[in-house]
């Protein structure tokens, strides 16, 4: 073998480990990208222009979120698995895609556990008698998220989705709506505040604690529930929280998430379960009828019951 020969089989081993090492950090690089560590997108990426961007609801001072009259950052579509066509009391298979209005995927490392869950959906039909809480699973494509839900009436349902991004820390909604075939659900009312409501054995209840609600003005409500025995009612937290309650305005134009005062200020505290009691702060900004429907859980079934809350002008 020449010298020269030599030297450029050399300067090729070399080059080779420089191309292998590349490759190698290459390769490190890509897979750390994509290992479910943390999130690429950034604060910019929920950025809204114009003056009609959401307000962040601030937890300390409970209000009503206009999801509908806001721009959100955030584009969210429905489409019904294997084309079905979704009617009352069938159950439909949904897949939801999230993405950011830039076109990027959000996907699970993008958001934070919140409550238990990553993604909340509230679905309400157009009367706001068929309320549902439901918590959409990863799906198979990045920004893809699945779910099943069962309406019960008919009408244009709407879709609320309540999550926080890791990159803002902070809460975001968006809504979808799709229609289900069948009679919609007509007039109706829910239980009144200071009514009681009997129900398998329990007695429900949701007070106003300083009078009528007004608008714009912070108020509380007050949630108990006992057994008619008098026996302690086995209640559980369900999403970290021992009552949830979301109150819809009658066009749905947002909600109002509340949770109960103690548990908002991060203690655990179990209530008093002979006779459980809950307050919640309460800021509604606009005159009006609603329907609040409390979430919790008794002997480990969930239970969801409305109450009729007028707001005063
Ligand atoms: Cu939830």
């Amino acid at each position: 073998m020449g010298t020269d020969e030599q030297k450029m089989t050399r300067a090729g081993v070399r080059w080779g480990s420089v191309a292998w090492i590349t490759v190698a950090a290459l390769a490190l690089y890509v897979g750390f990208r994509t290992m479910p560590t943390g999130t690429n997108l950034h604060h910019m990426d929920f950025q809204v222009s114009g003056a009609n961007a959401l307000e962040m609801c601030d937890p300390a001072n409970p209000q009503f979120i206009p999801v509908v009259a806001v721009r959100s950052p955030v584009r969210m579509e429905l489409r019904p698995q294997g084309g079905a066509e979704p009617s009352a009391g069938r159950e439909t298979r949904w897949v939801l895609t999230l993405a950011t209005s830039g076109g990027k995927p959000i996907g699970p490392v993008d958001l934070l556990t919140v409550h238990t869950r990553k993604l909340h959906l509230m679905l309400v039909d157009p009367t706001l008698r068929d309320y549902q809480h439901l918590h959409p699973e990863p799906g198979e494509r990045p920004g893809e998220w699945v779910f099943s839900h069962t309406p019960e009436l008919g009408g244009v349902y709407r879709v609320f989705a309540d999550f926080t991004p890791a990159a803002t820390a902070r809460g975001l909604y968006s809504f979808a709506e799709y229609t289900a075939a069948g009679e919609e659900g007509g007039q109706w009312r829910a239980p009144a505040l200071g009514e009681d409501v009997e129900r398998a054995g329990h007695v429900l209840r949701l007070d106003s604690e300083k009078g009528a609600l007004k608008a714009g003005a912070p108020g509380s409500l007050a949630f108990s529930i006992r057994a008619k025995d008098g026996a302690p009612v086995p209640m559980e937290p369900v999403m970290g929280a021992y009552v949830h309650t979301t109150a819809f305005d009658e066009a749905r134009s947002g909600f109002a998430h509340l949770h109960p005062r103690a548990e908002e200020a991060g203690a655990s505290a179990s209530p008093d379960f002979k006779r459980p009691n809950f307050a919640f702060d309460v800021m509604i900004p606009r005159a009006g009828r609603y329907v609040v429907w409390a979430q919790f859980s008794v002997g480990g079934r969930e239970w969801f019951q409305p109450f009729e809350v007028n707001v005063e002008g």
